[in-house]
């Protein structure tokens, strides 16, 4: 049996102000070849179908519901299983719709089956709060229950492994939990990244399946991918999509002298971060600048530092725009983890931080948007 590990999809993402929709949409055209070229019997989508808990506008579920549909429609028949991330908008029933269709089935706790040679225990992404209070050993068990004990075991999940992603506000997959209960593999979505990860436990092999294409500047350099599983053999496969590079310099200067010459040696679908080092003028008019270069219209942000005058007075920052962000956040966002990084990270900005030492903070104490 052929089974394709997908996941992370974040359809209906936009960044820096740009819809990423037509990117989701090529990833997806190329999951759907390859489903099609090696005829998988099952595919596997690991969380994160949507980008956002909020309504993510007709365009983003049309592509999502009719991308569903095609896969299904693939001569081969093939059962889909859709694992709940901790993105994945479940607003105006459309799961309850697409689950109408018996090859789809969508799960949002726990669970285990048989499907061909394969037992597989499939884990949405779960909250702290969540947890019973004997630990995820508990939910692992009572899931691991829920099928008969045959088949390779493999464990899917929309969760960080154990140990392998700072992650103190997160569940994490125990290893030792899954080898307890005869499971050495395990592929994971959730962090944005693809392919086998080093473990201490050597005999145990885990893998992250890379997104549909690089949501953010964190993901640079990072490749995209799926995986495809046959006859208990896993094997890794790139996709492509839209590369990110960060443009270093030390002040707008050097940038307005180097940049039209390093923009042209850079792929031309590229999107293009601009990193100042000691900055003069706000990123509005650094960004204005820029973009007027030839192949500007690249460049999506600007991370810039300005060192602070001496005598400004640093009370200015304290506005209750704070107070006013906190209580926005508040309404807006249902989980506590996530409402305090993003009091942090919105406070931060206020401040005027680099916005990519926040993020590295942020990812320090257990990764934002993954
Ligand atoms: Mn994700």
């Amino acid at each position: 049996m052929r089974m394709l590990v997908t996941g992370d999809w974040h359809v209906g993402a936009r960044t820096w102000g740009i819809d990423r929709l037509n990117e989701a949409r090529e990833g997806l055209r190329q999951i759907s070849c390859l489903a099609e070229a090696f005829r998988v019997e099952c595919i596997v989508v690991l969380g994160d179908v949507f980008d956002h808990f909020r309504y993510p506008g007709e365009d983003a579920v049309t592509l999502v519901a009719s991308s569903l549909r095609c896969l299904l429609d693939q001569p081969q028949r093939p059962t889909i299983l859709l694992l709940k991330g901790n993105h994945d908008w479940s607003g105006i029933k459309v799961w309850e719709i697409l689950e109408g269709e018996s090859r789809l089935k969508i799960v949002s706790q726990p669970t285990s089956i048989n499907l061909g040679p394969y037992r597989l225990l499939l884990m949405p992404y779960l909250r702290l709060h969540q947890l019973p209070p004997e630990g995820i050993i508990k939910l692992l068990e009572d899931a691991w229950a829920q099928s008969s004990p045959q088949g390779i075991p493999i464990a899917m999940a929309h969760l960080a492994i154990e140990g392998s992603a700072p992650a103190d506000f997160e569940v994490t997959l125990p290893i030792d939990s899954l080898a307890g209960l005869g499971i050495e593999t395990a592929i994971c979505g959730h962090i944005h990244r693809h392919g086998d990860i080093p473990l201490k436990a050597k005999a145990f092999k885990a893998f992250y399946c890379g997104p549909l294409f690089r949501l953010d500047f964190a993901e640079e350099g990072q490749p995209l991918g799926c995986f495809l599983i046959e006859e208990g053999s896993l094997r890794a496969v790139r996709l492509e999509g839209r590369p990110l590079k960060t443009l270093k310099y030390a002040d707008e200067n050097e940038a307005m002298a180097k940049l039209e010459s390093d923009l042209n040696c850079l792929s031309s679908d590229a999107f293009v971060r601009v990193a100042i080092e000691s900055a003069s003028l706000n990123d509005s008019q650094l960004f204005e600048r820029f973009r007027a270069l030839k192949r500007g219209e690249q460049i999506v942000t600007i991370s810039a530092f300005r060192p602070r005058r001496e005598g400004e007075d640093s009370s200015l920052y304290e506005l209750n725009v704070n107070e006013l962000w906190k209580r926005y956040v508040g309404e807006m966002e249902q989980d506590d983890v996530l409402k305090d990084m993003l009091c942090e990270a919105g406070i931060s900005l206020l401040h005027g931080d680099d916005p990519s030492t926040i993020w590295e903070r942020l990812r320090n104490v257990g990764g934002m948007r993954q």
